[in-house]
């Protein structure tokens, strides 16, 4: 929910959590918030200072836990030192890249009284003007120039100012990875999203780009394709990168043209200046490709979800919040909804399981006049489906929608293309399925290879598994279809539709 909050107002939102355990439970919200460069602060209780390094208690050491995931770990002893530590907590989590800064807070020097920390100030850089002239060069005599926006810092004025820039310069957009809400999908200009299951013709605009123009995502592995889609480091493409932290620039693909800039600062700057003269449009082409990818295909079963997709986007108000987490499901939603208003889609570009329901709350608490609408799949719902009684509590009344296939189908899939056979997304009328969840936990333990092969993922055939032959591998496998279809028979003799795992395997 803080990380939601970070995101959906660009201040950082606040999550105060009990040590141990509790810092494990949220360490999930703090790699979201890393990853997705969102303003965060984290409080964590700690055990008393006299009992600090006894491995007391759930004692962690935070620096150490959090020493990748966040922007800054801190531990505060010294009770005088609260505001100095808060003011740059606050400072940090926002300044350039945003990120998560986590506290720790010994329980004994939680006692003491201190004064207030002053109020903090967003820094961010701005480009000297001098510095974005040359842009006015660049998508002149005939050349194709691309455009991918998103990422985080934007604000509500930023993205009006980006609009228009991209309306008098003529370019083709396409918005980074869940941050598709950057451009209203509907607007002229607006060619897709540059994301996991990136539509091929607007992966070949990328790559045939004569010079891309990359305004506030990191170049990271969703937006380029895994690092297919572009040269490394070296792009072929007269490559222009603006971030808002200096060491994103360069990282993997060094620009041509690096500027540091918070959003709002060089979109006003953008918005102001003037378009050169010879343009090579090529924005109509690139709407129209965007079209024709976002209609519904059908597929297997009743569920027809690119048709429900549609249907939500031509009926919900174009400024209801969509909040999703991980899996298959999400595709849909980000291949065939138009969001067309800003932050109206709150997603984790972490791909973190169980984002969607806690982000939904958070989004109905900020907006109550906002729709709001939770996807879910089954497995992401049971991640974190008892935040529901805060919705409860709160009174917010959020939508959630489970697209419950009875199944990890993203896991499915992939361990289908492990042993080579197709997969089909099953039609279940069964309820959320917690053996099934509890079978996919405990098979986490066995290597890839064989948790597609084993029956039941029992402790006895855990212990057989790992040192399976090839011919005890076909065994193994043959059993596990005799068992899923007889489980299947069962099932529609219930009356159910279900489809198990292995039955096409
Ligand atoms: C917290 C977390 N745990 C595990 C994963 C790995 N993972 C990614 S998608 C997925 C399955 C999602 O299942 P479900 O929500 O039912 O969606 P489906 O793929 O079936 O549509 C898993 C286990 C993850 N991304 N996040
Ligand atoms: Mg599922």
């Amino acid at each position: 929910m803080a990380e939601a909050v970070g995101k959906l107002t660009g201040r950082p939102g606040v999550a105060i959590v009990t040590r141990g355990p509790g810092a494990t439970h949220a360490s999930i919200g703090a790699h979201t918030a890393f990853q997705d460069s969102t303003p965060m602060i984290l409080f964590i209780g700690q055990c008393a200072r006299d009992h600090m390094d006894r491995e007391a208690f759930q004692e962690i050491d935070y620096r150490r836990m959090f020493g990748q995931m966040a922007k800054w770990v801190a531990q505060i002893d010294d009770p005088r030192r609260v505001p100095e530590y808060l003011s740059h907590a606050f400072h940090v989590a926002t300044a350039g890249r945003p990120g998560p800064v986590v506290l720790a807070l010994p329980e004994d020097m939680l006692t003491e009284t201190v004064d207030a920390a002053p109020r903090y100030q967003r820094v961010a850089a701005a480009p000297a003007p001098a510095q974005i002239e040359p842009l006015r060069e660049l998508p002149a005599n005939g050349k194709k120039s691309f455009m991918i926006a998103g990422g985080s810092g934007w604000t509500e004025e930023a993205t009006r100012d980006f609009a228009r820039f991209v309306e008098q310069w003529q370019l083709p957009v396409g918005c980074a990875f869940r941050y598709q809400d950057t451009l209203d999908n509907e607007h002229p200009n607006y060619a897709g999203d540059v994301g996991l299951g990136i539509n091929p013709a607007l992966a070949a605009r990328v790559r045939d780009a004569d010079v891309l123009f990359v305004l506030g995502p990191r170049m990271g592995e969703s937006t380029t394709g895994g690092y297919t889609l572009l040269d490394i480091p070296k792009t072929k493409q007269t490559l222009i990168h603006v971030h808002q932290g200096a060491e994103e620039l360069g990282r993997v693909y060094s620009a041509d043209l690096p500027i540091v800039s918070g959003m709002p600062e060089i979109a006003s700057m953008l918005a102001a200046l003037a378009p050169p003269a010879n343009i090579a449009w090529a924005g109509e082409a690139a709407h129209a490709t965007y079209l024709e990818w976002r209609k519904p295909r059908p597929m297997l079963g009743d569920v027809q979800l690119g048709e429900i997709m549609r249907q939500l986007a031509e009926t919900i108000p174009a400024d209801s919040i969509l909040t999703n987490g991980a899996g298959n499901y999400a595709t849909w939603l980000h291949r065939h909804y138009s969001y067309r208003h800003f932050r109206s889609q709150v997603a984790p570009t972490n791909g973190a399981m169980g984002y969607g329901v806690p982000a939904a709350i958070a989004a109905k608490s900020l907006y109550p006049e906002r729709t709001v609408i939770a996807f879910a799949g089954d497995g992401c719902f049971m991640m974190s489906s008892h935040e529901i009684a805060t919705a409860m509590q709160y009174r917010l009344p959020v939508i959630f929608i489970v697209v419950n296939n009875a199944q990890y189908g993203t896991i499915r899939m992939h361990r289908s293309g492990i042993i080579r056979t197709a997969y089909t997304a099953p039609a279940s009328r069964i309820p959320i399925s917690w053996p099934m969840r509890a079978r996919s936990a405990r098979m986490g333990s066995w290597s890839r290879r064989r948790i597609s092969s084993c029956p039941r993922s029992s402790a006895r055939s855990a212990r057989v598994c790992p040192r399976s032959s090839r011919s005890e591998f076909r065994r193994i496998r043959a059993r596990w279809v005799r068992h899923s279809n007889k489980f299947a028979s069962k099932a529609s003799a219930r009356g159910q539709t279900f489809n198990i795992l292995a039955r096409n395997s």
